[in-house]
């Protein structure tokens, strides 16, 4: 048969020139498909006489071998081809150091809130949470404090809105954690020992005060609690925290929910303008106290005649200022990335209570 070298050449040499499958497959389907030219060439055997097909069909045939093999050698060293530029294209240095990422940091007031739970968690007072929406019968008249009361005018408090035609008292943002300790006589009685740390909320904004801050109260409640045993407590709180003696100092005052009522200050030096607690003989308030008056116990459920506690109040924003000597209240809530980091903890800082000492 004529021109098979020459088809051979020809076929072998585009396999050899093709640079991508596709252009392989196109060659394929060119040569050896239906309608391809060595398929074309086949039929042509069929004119031929034997003597001639004899020499021409195993000639045909194995030039479709020798086409076939180069496609598939064609198509491996293609696909080698490709892996190895990839390869080289996608290289990726593993030893290289880790690219830096700043992680946050436990804002001041959730570090002092786990300071204070883990000094009175260790006295045996539980934490107890309620909610931040209250209605005006836990925040204000189980406290005794009524409708007509000043201390309900003073509190700044922030009411929600009611439709227009609906009369009921409005729901109040929680101006103390109080009717959280309410709430916790209702539900578990007498005796008990809690504290309530948690956001509340009061219309004032200047210098020193902010819309929403930190409280933390507790509550002893059983059969012979005194005011004796609340000076105990607090004063063994302010040495844990502030992880030095600190003597207190009680002033008598008034509270609807407490009689008798007393402001506790705690002993500090002012020099260059700068607190220092547990030195000196000035004073500083940080706290409110006393011992639960029994109107207070019936509203919670509690009978008066039987049991008696004590219960305090203070500002958890105050006390880190004081231990951590930061000046500014405000900027607790502005969510200033440098004073984060700057004012921040670690969360490997845990709270324990040799912390400090
Ligand atoms: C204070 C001061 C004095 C107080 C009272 C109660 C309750 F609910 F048990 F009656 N909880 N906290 C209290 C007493 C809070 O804050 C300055």
């Amino acid at each position: 048969m004529d021109g098979l070298d020459e088809l051979r050449a020809n076929w072998l040499g585009r396999i050899g020139d093709a640079s991508t499958e596709a252009a392989l497959e196109e060659l394929r389907v060119a040569a050896l498909g239906k309608k391809g030219e060595i398929a074309l060439k086949m039929r042509e055997l069929g004119g031929m006489s034997p003597d001639e097909r004899q020499v021409a069909g195993p000639a045909l045939n194995a030039l479709k071998d020798e086409v076939n093999s180069a496609l598939v050698a064609k198509k491996v060293a293609l696909g080698d081809a490709a892996l190895d530029a990839r390869l080289r294209a996608e290289w990726l240095d593993v030893t290289l150091p880790a690219r830096h990422r700043r992680i946050g940091t436990i804002h001041p007031v959730s570090q002092v809130t786990e300071e204070v739970t883990a000094i009175f968690a260790d006295m045996g007072f539980a934490v107890a949470e309620g909610p931040q929406i209250e209605t005006d019968w836990y925040n204000f008249d189980a406290l005794n404090i009524p409708g007509h009361h000043p201390a309900r005018a003073e509190m700044d408090t922030f009411y929600t809105h009611r439709a227009p035609g609906d009369v009921r008292p409005p729901h109040v943002l929680r101006t103390h954690t109080s009717p959280v300790q309410i709430r916790h006589m209702e539900a578990n009685g007498a005796p008990c020992r809690i504290i309530c740390p948690g956001r509340v909320y009061r219309a004032d904004y200047d210098q020193t005060h902010t819309p929403m801050f930190h409280q933390v109260e507790g509550l002893a409640i059983d059969r012979d609690i005194s005011m004796a045993n609340l000076k105990w407590v607090l004063e063994e709180f302010f040495t844990a925290y502030f992880g030095t003696k600190v003597k207190t100092r009680f002033r008598a005052s008034h509270f609807p929910f407490t009689e008798p009522s007393a402001e506790v200050d705690i002993q500090c030096s002012f020099a260059d303008g700068t607190v220092k607690v547990g030195e000196g003989d000035d004073w500083l308030e940080v706290l409110g106290s006393g011992m639960v008056h029994p109107k207070v116990l019936q509203a919670g459920g509690i009978d008066p005649n039987e049991w008696q506690g004590f219960a305090f109040g203070m500002g958890i924003d105050r006390i880190a200022m004081l231990k951590y000597g930061i000046p500014d209240l405000r900027a607790f809530f502005d969510s200033d990335l440098r004073w984060l980091r700057h004012y921040g903890f670690s969360a490997l800082e845990v709270p324990t209570l040799y912390a400090g000492v």
